[in-house]
């Protein structure tokens, strides 16, 4: 391996011991642009090009006491990694899930830059969010653990600063809890300081639909260059929240059948296809557990998840694979499972879902991945586009938005083609992606000075 990139790889080691899942996201990225550093070597290193990349701008952590309906007083501790500003305001997602950890900030901050440098778009990259669990809450303390969680945040973010949005336990509600205690706290309506905003008060329309969608509109592409195609394929899906119920409903439109879909409890499978109504039903409007879904389809099979093992989802024979729930959903072990399958495809919805082992083997045994930072990019994108939106104090139509969605992700789709086929990885999306945006950061990164 190259030296300097072997340095820094261990100088990264040595500086976030304890974080594994941040020194997975930067070893993926890092072995994969090789031949970029290789190609400027000198100058990368003199100007600790690398080093820069690898340090986040900052990193803030509070504390977020809120009460409880029973008068409880409970303590979360809250997060946000600003961790590049280079190309535009930190921008990215707020995440809550009792397994929140610095290590699981800094990876997804990491991951944003480069997945919000190839949308083309002018944002930085951040993650934020907080160990609070929001599964059995009830509304009520759901806004007041988001009240007090803004209350912190809010002297940190701004429309030109940070642009939080939502992500797993984030969505539709708490970012309105979350934009009403700024706009107070402010006593100004900014509505571009947030993203995934209700459409009622300054959303943008398919902004919900935008990351299953946009995964959709980059699956259809990489097998459109492979002279294949979504229609007829058998299709599973992890996960049953955002990204899952949207992936699936534009799967089901470009005419592949969904015949799975999960979350932590376990796995619906259902061979003849997923009533999606229903789905949308038990997890937007009720809340509930997917395994709700046997009420009404009795005929359906349930199988529940082992903790600890990866989702059973992945037992299930497909064409294509997407996982979208979490990171390291997919291990070796059900990589192996999948290719034995017949798996042609793999669509990355969900944040490094794949472990470095399977995304290996999956590339070894040519089977096409759409990686995360290109393949869910689309949420992000739409992001961007509701930002702009709120700037011009207008809105696009849903045709509109989806027009432009769909165009930023054949752009990035094409952007990974033409730097994988450039540096004789024809068909290695993953490292494509990865040069194509690393390409970009160095540029601005080496544009700006010693920053
Ligand atoms: P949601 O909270 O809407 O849904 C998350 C889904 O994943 C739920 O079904 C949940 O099940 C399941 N899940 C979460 N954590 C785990 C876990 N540790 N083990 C098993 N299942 C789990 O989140 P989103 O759909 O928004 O996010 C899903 C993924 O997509 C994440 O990786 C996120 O970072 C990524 N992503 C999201 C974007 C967005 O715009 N929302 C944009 C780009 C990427 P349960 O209810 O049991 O926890
Ligand atoms: O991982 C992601 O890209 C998101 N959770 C969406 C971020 C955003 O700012 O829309």
């Amino acid at each position: 391996m190259n030296e300097y990139l072997n340095r820094v790889l261990k100088q990264t080691e040595q500086n976030n011991l304890n974080e594994p899942e941040y020194l997975q996201a930067v070893k993926e990225v890092l072995t994969s642009i090789e031949p970029v550093i290789e190609q400027h070597k000198e100058i990368y290193e003199k100007t600790a090009l690398l080093e820069r990349m690898v340090e986040p701008e900052r990193i803030i952590t509070f504390r977020v006491p809120w009460v409880d309906d029973n008068g409880q007083v409970q303590v979360n501790r809250g997060y946000r990694v600003q961790f590049s500003s280079l190309i535009g305001p930190y921008k990215g997602g707020l995440r809550f899930h009792p397994s929140v950890n610095q290590s699981i900030m800094k990876f997804l901050g990491f991951e944003q830059i480069f997945k919000n440098a190839l949308t083309g778009l002018p944002i930085g990259g951040a993650k934020g969010g907080s160990n609070f669990d929001p599964k059995g809450k009830s509304d009520n303390e759901i806004m007041r653990f988001c009240q007090s969680f803004m209350t912190e945040l809010y002297r940190h973010i701004g429309a030109d600063v940070d642009v939080p949005a939502g992500d797993i336990g984030v969505g539709g509600r708490e970012i309105g809890y979350l934009f009403g205690q700024y706009k107070r706290i402010r006593n100004a309506y900014e509505g571009g300081v947030l993203t995934g905003k209700d459409i009622c008060y300054g959303g943008s329309l398919a902004r919900k639909e935008a990351t299953g969608y946009g995964l959709i509109f980059f699956m259809r592409e990489m097998l459109k260059a492979h002279n294949d195609s979504l229609d007829g394929k058998t299709v599973i899906i992890s996960g049953s929240g955002n990204v899952a119920i949207y992936a699936a409903e534009k799967a089901a439109e470009a005419g592949a059948k969904v015949v799975t879909m999960s979350d932590s409890n376990g796995c619906i499978y259902a061979p003849d296809g997923i009533d999606l109504d229903l789905v949308k039903q038990i997890k937007e409007v009720e809340r509930g557990r997917i395994k709700e879904y046997l009420k009404v389809h009795p005929e359906a099979q349930y199988i529940e998840a082992v903790k600890g093992e990866d989702s059973p989802v992945w037992t299930i024979k497909a064409d294509i694979a997407l996982p979208c729930a979490t990171q390291n959903e997919i291990s070796l072990n059900s990589a192996k499972i999948l290719v034995k399958n017949g798996v042609k495809a793999v669509g990355e919805g969900a944040n490094m879902p794949c472990t470095i082992d399977a995304t290996n083997y999956f590339l070894e045994n040519n089977i096409l991945v759409a990686p995360a930072k290109a393949a869910n990019a689309g949420g992000v994108a739409t992001s961007a586009i509701e930002m702009s939106q709120n700037s011009m104090r207008f809105y696009y139509t849903f045709d509109e938005v989806e027009e432009k969605l769909d165009r930023i992700m054949v752009n990035i789709f094409n952007a990974c083609k033409q730097a994988a086929d450039e540096y004789n990885h024809s068909g290695n999306y993953v490292m494509g992606a990865n040069i194509a945006s690393f390409k970009k950061l160095a540029d601005a990164m080496s544009a700006q000075g010693i920053v």
